[in-house]
């Protein structure tokens, strides 16, 4: 019988691409005949036959190759502009196991991301390293990369990268390769089968160097970029076959993958933390752990999102609750959210408080938003997980929720700050109204922590011993 062969996508890839919420498209956002695509299908298809889709952690740069996160069907991170390698160490430190890959575009990693690089590749952090040099900033339409060529035309270099006034070509794979750490650096291109071949080779190796935690692998890819280029896609082949891979020679330029390098297998981070603390003489009191409360399970593992204007303690009531959440022996975090504020818009943290791991700190679908201004209501009742909970500043918010499905508290904060003397304390109103609602701590438990979070100003401290009080007193009596 005839061999069937079946032609499908990678399982590295997602089944449809999600540009936008309703515009699902079956097409990658890339140019015809962009290098990004082929390397692409290469490293979805060898992440498959790896077996390692669902443990791969794959940052998508700021480039052309900024919304990879669209198309491979692994956990992601959109990264600053080269900070790819920084992230990518994070990523590989905190969880060994994962499958971690910075891929990133020559602007990204020799100019703006030059020092990132060639630290992560000095530390030989485990994780593989794509890089399509295209000779160009692709993705803002064409200007000088790092990588450009002599006398080569670009939108910033109109009549020819000059080296004296321009530099020159830097060789990342020649650079890399001089340092110890790294274990495998190959320089390969897409310009034609044979060469897209190799490079599916190379691919694979250095996908296979991270699962088998050898360490730092980079893959330096010539890709084509016939846009950026200004040529069609057969030119832009043949410009790379003649004059970017007599700058940039193919080839493999360090393979130690066989070298016993066992010596510098690397510590956890959670011994490294242990061994820095004894270095520095930190001796640290284990958090006093308290017996969990019997939660309803609307409230167990709440994922919030604290909101308000600049200066009602949001970032103070997050802390608090995230604070007593360690007490009881939780997994918490909190991440603040500084955008650029303005008068009467929001400033919100992101707080959760749960029995397992936390992944990611930020609530995008919190199941409780605690909003202190209208403006923050409006935005965040948007994004609440469907039956969440809200509890809302009724003092300020002078109109009712909108989501009908959520279970909603109007709590006077201000009001009653106000009552005890201080709008200031309308923080830790917040917070006792958020303990009366969910009883996932006993805010006798935050009032001990009040010193730790006020300083030893008595007056103070007493304020908002009655400001937790009042909150949680509150929601217990209308409730
Ligand atoms: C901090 C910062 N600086 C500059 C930019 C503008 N910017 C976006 S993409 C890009 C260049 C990307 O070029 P490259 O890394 O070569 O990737 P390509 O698009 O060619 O794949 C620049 C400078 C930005 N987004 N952020």
């Amino acid at each position: 019988m005839a061999k069937k062969t079946v032609l499908r996508k990678p399982k590295g890839f997602l089944d449809v691409y999600k540009h936008k919420p309703g515009a699902e498209k079956d097409r990658t956002h890339y140019c015809p005949g962009c290098g990004h695509g082929i390397l692409h299908k290469l490293v979805a298809e060898a992440l498959e036959d790896l077996d390692v889709v669902d443990r791969t952690v794959l940052m998508s740069p700021v480039g052309c190759s900024v919304f990879a996160y669209y198309y491979f069907d692994t956990g992601h991170f959109q990264v600053a502009h080269g900070r790819a390698p920084a992230v990518a160490t994070a990523v590989s430190r905190a969880n060994p196991d994962a499958i971690t890959i910075s891929y990133q575009g020559d602007g990204d990693l020799a100019a703006i991301g030059g020092n990132n690089i060639l630290q992560a590749a000095n530390r030989g952090e485990n994780f593989v390293v794509f890089f399509v040099n295209n000779a160009i900033y692709g993705m803002t339409g064409g200007q000088m990369a790092p990588t450009t060529l002599e006398g080569q035309k670009t939108t910033t270099t109109p009549y020819g990268r000059n080296p004296l006034t321009d530099g020159y070509p830097i060789k990342m794979c020649e650079v890399i390769s001089q340092l110890y750490a790294p274990v495998y650096v190959t320089r390969t291109s897409l310009h034609d089968n044979a060469n897209v071949r190799k490079t599916r080779n190379a691919v694979r190796k250095a996908i296979q160097n991270v699962k088998e935690k050898k360490g730092f692998s980079f893959v330096e890819v010539l890709g084509m970029c016939p846009s950026g280029w200004k040529m069609s896609s057969t030119d832009a082949q043949r410009w790379i076959e003649e004059e970017m891979i007599p700058v940039f020679p193919l080839g493999v330029y360090k393979d130690v993958t066989d070298e016993d390098r066992s010596s510098i297998d690397r510590p956890t981070p959670v011994h490294e933390v242990d061994r820095v603390l004894e270095a520095l003489d930190v001796t640290t009191e284990k958090a006093e752990l308290l017996s969990k409360r019997e939660v309803e399970p609307r409230y167990a593992n709440p994922s919030i999102r604290a909101s308000g204007f600049g200066g009602q303690g949001i970032m103070s009531m997050g802390q608090a609750i995230a604070r007593v959440g360690m007490k009881y022996g939780y997994e918490v975090s909190w991440l603040p959210s500084y955008g650029p504020e303005m008068r009467g818009g929001t400033a919100n943290c992101s707080v959760k408080v749960q029995e397992n791991k936390i992944g990611a700190c930020e609530a995008t679908e919190p199941t409780v938003i605690i909003a202190m201004n209208r403006p923050s209501l409006e935005r965040f009742e948007k994004i609440l997980q469907p039956d969440g909970t809200i509890i809302y500043n009724s003092t300020l918010i002078e109109v009712e929720p909108t989501r009908e499905d959520a279970e909603v508290y109007p709590v006077p904060i201000t009001g009653l700050a106000d009552d005890l003397g201080n709008t200031r304390v309308q923080s830790m109103v917040g917070v006792g109204a958020f303990a009366g609602v969910t009883d996932l701590f006993d805010p006798e438990e935050v009032i001990k922590l009040l010193p730790e979070m006020f300083g030893s100003k008595a007056s103070l401290i007493e304020l908002n011993e009655k400001a937790v009080r009042a909150g949680y007193e509150y929601v217990k009596e209308n409730f």
